[in-house]
């Protein structure tokens, strides 16, 4: 796996994009920025083991290198399902199809926007939505929610704001020593900051549940919280 050292130098000054050099070192970049987040691939195995019904879709929008497709299809193994994985990035795409050639996925270079989603039982946001315009969440959630069976799930990750300034101010902190921990210096972190304003846009864990009601799910809760990242899961 290849160490991300991006933010080292100031030449990624212009924001942040899923381009070739993201995606190079995409793995070891998520796993040391996000905490928590081997946990949510291994319990997204999980829920698609609970959950996954017999030949139904399984989707996972905004797949990047394919870690929840895959942690997917082993959660779903011998249900006969389709498992799809869909990304807008080509570089992340290429990468992806690459590794994945010889499993039984598909993956698709489109907006998750546009993407269809039919006959589904699980479907995954693993930290994606935070990336999509506002304006758009509402209406991706009731594609989501129409397209998926009775008794289906979204399992929705996010990083999370809090409406209180300090609370949101300490689970910031301890964010950045998470990071500090995982070897980023004080540099590469504040770059990273600054790249990502206006383009990671996160919500409070209040307005994802008021959103997912809205969109149609008849329940939804939080599974999973460490700091500012939680993941939730929603049941038609
Ligand atoms: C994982 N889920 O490893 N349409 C399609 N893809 C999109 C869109 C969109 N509108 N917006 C963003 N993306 C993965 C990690 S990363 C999270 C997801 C992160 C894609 C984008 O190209 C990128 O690959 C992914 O969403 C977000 O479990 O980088 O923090």
């Amino acid at each position: 796996m290849s160490r991300d050292a991006i933010y080292t130098s100031d030449i990624h000054n212009n924001g942040f994009s899923f381009d070739d050099k993201v995606a190079s070192v995409f793995a070891d970049m998520i796993g040391r920025s996000v905490p928590g987040y081997a946990q949510t691939l291994q319990m997204v195995e999980l829920l698609a083991h609970q959950y996954a019904q017999q030949g139904s879709n399984l989707y996972d929008l905004g797949c990047s290198l394919g870690a929840a497709t895959m942690a997917l299809n082993r959660g779903a193994a011998g249900k006969n399902c389709s498992i799809i994985g869909v990304d807008n990035s080509p570089a992340m795409v290429d990468q992806c199809k690459e590794t994945l050639k010889h499993e039984p996925v598909e993956i698709r270079c489109q907006d998750i926007l546009d993407s269809e989603i039919e006959h589904a039982s699980v479907v995954v946001l693993n930290f994606v939505l935070q990336f999509v315009d506002k304006d758009e969440r509402l209406n991706l959630l009731t594609k989501v929610y129409q397209g998926l069976k009775p008794g289906g799930v979204l399992i929705l990750s996010e990083k999370i704001a809090f409406d209180d300034t300090d609370e949101n101010r300490r689970q910031i902190e301890l964010h950045e020593a998470f990071k500090r921990a995982q070897g980023y210096s004080d540099m590469e972190i504040s770059r990273k900051r600054t790249a990502l304003e206006n383009v990671l846009i996160p919500e409070t864990l209040h307005a994802h549940h008021a959103r997912l009601q809205q969109a149609g799910f008849s329940s939804s809760h939080t599974w999973f919280q460490c700091f500012n990242f939680s993941s939730m899961i929603a049941i038609k």
